[in-house]
């Protein structure tokens, strides 16, 4: 189970250093209730990120700012949230580079770096993981930009666990290097992950595309699809998902079960 909104900034620490995990922990413990693990999304993201941080122009004041913010949030859910993504969407589409807003202007390439060694230390036992959306083509710059990013901080010891592929993808799904760039980020030594699978009129072709490049990957973890229902989807009118707006499944559901094993 992912949170679609509730972990985020906007909703977390709408004001500096009053923290409201009422939402969260709704999700949170129907998780727990049914026996669910639980992904946090996300710690360091530009978007639903309240004014007050987007407003911060003074690098020590924003750096302890964004350390205090993942440390508080991950101690909150230390034990009920098994992998976090401590930083989310920090490369710019079509590129190589992170993107501008705010973290990168103020505090420098180093942010992403300096977010996970600290969410290390506020939680030693939960999987720290950078997720993105478009990075599931093999020979996109901004694939590249992530890989090359991953393979950094192995080298340098800097804790990462996990990359996240958001997989929204377009009524084709997934690209035909997926498996590919899912395996080469695999033998960095980091676990991979589809977290937020939805696909334009969700093909049944689509689906088993995706889930068989997972299932090839013996590091690939874990397969979350970005909502329930057609009608609740970021992208209703795309009917992207397992289910329509009456909850009944869909072909792509059965399509999915059977890419699963049955
Ligand atoms: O699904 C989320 C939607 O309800 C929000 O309005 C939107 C606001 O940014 O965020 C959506 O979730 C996004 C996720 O947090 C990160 N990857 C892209 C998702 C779809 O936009």
């Amino acid at each position: 189970v992912t949170a679609e909104n509730e972990m985020k900034w906007d909703t977390v620490e709408p004001s500096r250093g009053n923290f409201n995990f009422g939402p969260g922990d709704q999700i949170a413990n129907q998780a727990a209730s049914h026996g669910q693990k639980l992904r946090g999304h996300t710690l360091v993201w530009h978007s639903q990120l309240p004014g007050w941080v987007q407003s911060i122009s003074d690098a020590n004041t924003l750096r302890s700012v964004m350390n205090n913010h993942i440390t508080q949030t991950m101690a909150h859910y230390r034990g009920k949230v098994y992998a976090w993504d401590v930083v989310n969407e920090a490369f710019a589409d079509g590129s190589t580079q992170h993107r501008p807003p705010v973290f990168q202007n103020v505090l420098g390439n180093g942010f992403i770096e300096e977010a996970f060694r600290t969410a290390r230390s506020a939680d030693g036992s939960a999987k720290l993981c950078y997720n993105d959306y478009n990075i599931e083509d093999w020979n996109a710059a901004k694939t590249q930009g992530v890989y090359s990013m991953v393979r950094d901080f192995k080298s340098r010891g800097v804790p990462i666990d996990c990359v996240g592929f958001q997989g929204h993808f377009g009524s084709g799904g997934p690209p035909s290097s997926f498996q590919t760039t899912l395996s080469n980020f695999a033998a960095l030594g980091v676990d991979v992950q589809i977290t937020e699978l939805d696909i334009a009129g969700a093909p049944t072709t689509g689906y088993t595309n995706a889930v068989r490049a997972c299932m090839n990957v013996s590091r690939c973890t874990g397969i979350t699809v970005w909502g329930v229902r057609d009608t609740d989807s970021w992208r209703a009118s795309s009917t992207p998902l397992l289910f329509d707006g009456n909850g009944n499944k869909k072909p792509a559901y059965f399509a999915v079960l059977s890419a699963l094993g049955g």
